[in-house]
Parts: C-alpha cells; structure tokens; sequence
C-alpha cells in the first residue's frame, strides 16, 4: 500500500515537472513573440520613464547573479575589528510572543554566520507587547541594537468594511478544502501587513534597506560580503533566494485585479520588458504562472514599498478584500509589485547566500559552497526542482 502510494505520488512528480520542465524550455515560447503580445495584452504603453526616471533597454547576455559580487563588499575589517563602512539598513523579524524558541534559533545563526561581524541593528515587531522574557531572551544573544516595536491595531486587524459573513463563508470553504492556513484569521493579518504595513512602521522610518527573517530559519553559510552595502551601491530593489509557484486557491482574483491597476495607472508601471513581467506570465500577461519570490527571506529597498507605485497598488488590492475573502500572500503581492515597479535587473538573486525554511532550501553551488563554507547538502537545492521559478527569473536576461 505504502509502496503504491509512493509510486503514485512519483509518477505525478515526474509528470509534472517534465510539463514544466517543457514548457519552460520550449524554443517555440520566444522572447520576442511574448513580449510583443504582452505589450499588445497590456494595452501598448511601455514608453514612459520608469518610477526612478531612468530608461532603458539594457541589453544581457545572463543574468547579473552570474557577475561575482565585486570584491569591495567582502569583509576587510579595519584594525579594530570593525567595519568601515555600513549601509542604511535593518534586519526587521515579525515574531509572536510564543515564536520566542524558534526566534532564538534563527538569531543565533544570523549572528554567528554574519551579523556578529557586520554589526547590523535588529527590529523586533509583534501586534501585542513583547513580553519581558522575550526581549530578554533576544537581547542575550546579540550586542547589536534591538529595537522592539508594537503594530499598531489598523495596521494588523480585518478592518471593519470587511463583509465578515462573506469572509468567513470562504475561510470555512478553504478549510474544507485543505487549503494550507485557509481557515485562519491572523495568517490573513499578517499577510495583509507584511504586504502593505510592515514597512510604515516608525521603527523603520530611519531605515533604507531591510532583510526580513523569520523564527525558524537556517543559514547555512558564513557570508563575507555584506548583501546590504550590495544593494546599497549597486541599486538593487528587492532580493530573494527561493522562487516557486503559489498554490492557485489562495489567489483566484489576484490577476484581475493586478491587471485593472496597471491599466488604470500606466504612468506607475515599467515598460513591462524592463521590469520583472517575464518572470510572472507565460502567455504575455494575460495570466499569473504564480510564480513568486519566498517573502520569508526577503533583503530590499524599503523605498520601493513606500513609493506612490506601490501605495496605490496596495490600495488597489487592499479595496478588492482579497487579503480576506480569499488569502491573498505577501509574497505574491510583493513580487507582483517588484515586476511592475523594479527594472528586472535590480531585483536580485542571492545565489551565495544558504537558507532553509521549512520544507524547502536553497544551497549554495560551487564555487560559494566552499568559500562560503556552507553546511548544506549540496545536491539539497531547490532549485534542482522542477518547482523552482529560478528559470522564469533566468529567462529575462537571456
Ligand atoms: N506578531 C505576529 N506574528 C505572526 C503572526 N502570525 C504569523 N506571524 C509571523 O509571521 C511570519 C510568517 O508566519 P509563519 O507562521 O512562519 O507562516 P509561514 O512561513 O507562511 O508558514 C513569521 O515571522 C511569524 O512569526 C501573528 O498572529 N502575530
Ligand atoms: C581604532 O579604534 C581607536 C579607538 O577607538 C580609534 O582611535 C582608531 O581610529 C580606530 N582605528 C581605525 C583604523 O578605525
Ligand atoms: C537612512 O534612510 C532613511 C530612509 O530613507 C533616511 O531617512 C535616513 O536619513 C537615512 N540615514 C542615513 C544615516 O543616511
Ligand atoms: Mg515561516
């Protein structure tokens, strides 16, 4: 019976991945044929300057992960020890009181694979107080600066023009239907604020850049270079370093009501080969592959969130109810807004840096595996998958 199943369940796999594996490869899907029908899709603009007022189009020959980082972000202390330079940034984590164990668990590995030796501030935001045995416990494990900060109500709760009837019709459904946290009200909170808050709290107001972490997390390898002074200098917007497909039931109106905001503000979106839209569509724009970058790790430009761009389209979506009525995540909602809002080269793919969330990793291949000493399995890479999106990303720049 065992055996069965497992047969069953490989069969799909291999199934599965062999379609997608076909019809990302596929020499018939040109680069040029889908970007013409997404102009034509998208309704034909594409002139304007970008929300930074550069033009493009930059021509590549691979995509710009594959350019080592340049040798002046790696590590040189000076002779006290310290670094000479830091960039404007914070690692910012999203905890609850009871995360507390898996919260010193990731602490404890992004202290001692990096930030004991960068020296990088904390920020520490919860919906209620954190509790004094939680600030303890985290201030035992770093001499950096913590800050610990409360959400405020209107920035994490189901805001009362929720039609809450409604709302609790499609939680009872998604339940039902097994869908992963489709019942729960506080995982529709938090998406709903790591989508459009989390980056309006005043504890990160004198902050330019920020790399999210989650209780639980691992990294697996020593970083010498500093990933902030990187996106700092080099003008990266949005980092990431798992992308895979989002499951379909969570975001059935997502699409729609991304379409109607482009078509509505033309003058907040990229000329759509020069953004990221090649790595969210198949078929020109007209529908979402679901491709999206693991919010759980995310190093970017805080400035890309507070933006006009991405304000109206947080409004936008935030009007639909979509974060309420369906379960709309973060990571999707963030991806979509770095595609339309950042030129593709400037969001980025941290190929060096070794990370786990469970169930998946993303580990290092040589030659990082060895200089960064990695602890990671090196065939235990997800994007040896057939679900990784990492070819979506790599085809624009090919
Ligand atoms: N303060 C607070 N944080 C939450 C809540 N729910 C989730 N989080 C945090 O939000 C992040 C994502 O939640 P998690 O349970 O890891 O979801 P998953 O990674 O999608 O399985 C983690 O940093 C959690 O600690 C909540 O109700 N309150
Ligand atoms: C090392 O620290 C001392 C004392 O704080 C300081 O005077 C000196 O300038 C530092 N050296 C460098 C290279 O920064
Ligand atoms: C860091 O960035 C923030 C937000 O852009 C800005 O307000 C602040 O002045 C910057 N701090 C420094 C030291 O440059
Ligand atoms: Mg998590």
């Amino acid at each position: 019976m065992m055996t069965k199943t497992r047969y069953i369940v490989l069969t799909l796999a291999i199934l599965i991945s062999l379609h997608y594996i076909l019809s990302f490869s596929h020499e018939g899907y040109g680069r040029a044929t889908s970007l013409d029908s997404l102009r034509k899709s998208w309704g034909g603009f594409g002139s304007s300057p970008g929300p930074d007022g550069e033009r493009g189009p930059k021509v590549y020959h691979e995509p710009p992960y594959k350019t080592p980082v340049p040798e002046k972000y790696y590590l040189t202390p000076d002779v006290n020890g310290t670094m000479p330079r830091h960039a404007n940034a914070t690692i910012v984590m999203l905890a609850r009181n009871g995360d507390l164990n898996g919260v010193v668990r990731s602490l404890t590995q992004l202290e001692a694979k990096f930030n004991t030796r960068f020296g990088y501030p904390y920020v520490f935001l919860n919906e209620e107080p954190f509790s004094d045995d939680f600030k303890h416990n985290v201030l035992a494990l770093t001499n950096n600066k913590v800050e610990f900060g409360l959400i405020p109500k209107e920035h994490w709760y189901q805001p009362a023009w929720i039609d809450e009837e409604k709302a609790r019709a499609s939680r009872k459904k998604m339940e039902e239907e097994h869908v992963i946290y489709g019942g729960s009200v506080p995982y529709r909170n938090m998406c709903r604020f790591n989508s459009g808050f989390f980056f309006r709290h005043e504890l990160l107001d004198k902050y330019r850049y920020y790399w999210r972490v989650e209780p639980d997390v691992r990294f697996f390898c020593t970083l010498s270079y500093d990933p902030f002074l990187f996106m700092q200098d080099e003008g990266k917007k949005y980092g990431f370093t798992i992308s895979l497909p989002e499951y379909d039931a969570t975001i059935p109106t997502l699409w729609t009501a991304v379409r109607e905001f482009v078509a509505a503000n033309p003058q907040h979106v990229l000329p759509l080969d020069e953004g990221g839209m090649g790595f969210l569509s198949e078929d020109g724009g007209e529908t979402y592959n679901g491709c999206h970058f693991w919010s759980n790790f995310e190093i970017g430009d805080l400035d890309l969130w507070r933006g006009e761009a991405y304000r109206a389209f947080f409004e936008h979506l935030d009007s639909k109810g979509g974060f309420y009525y369906e379960r709309w995540g973060d990571a999707p909602v963030h991806s979509i807004g770095a595609a339309l809002f950042a030129r593709k080269d400037q969001i980025h793919f941290f190929d060096d840096i070794g990370y786990r969330h469970e169930p998946f990793q993303h580990c290092p291949q040589e030659p990082a595996h060895s200089r960064e000493q990695c602890d990671c399995k090196i065939d235990d890479n997800f994007d040896r998958e057939g679900w990784s999106c990492l070819n979506r990303y790599d085809r624009m720049f090919t």
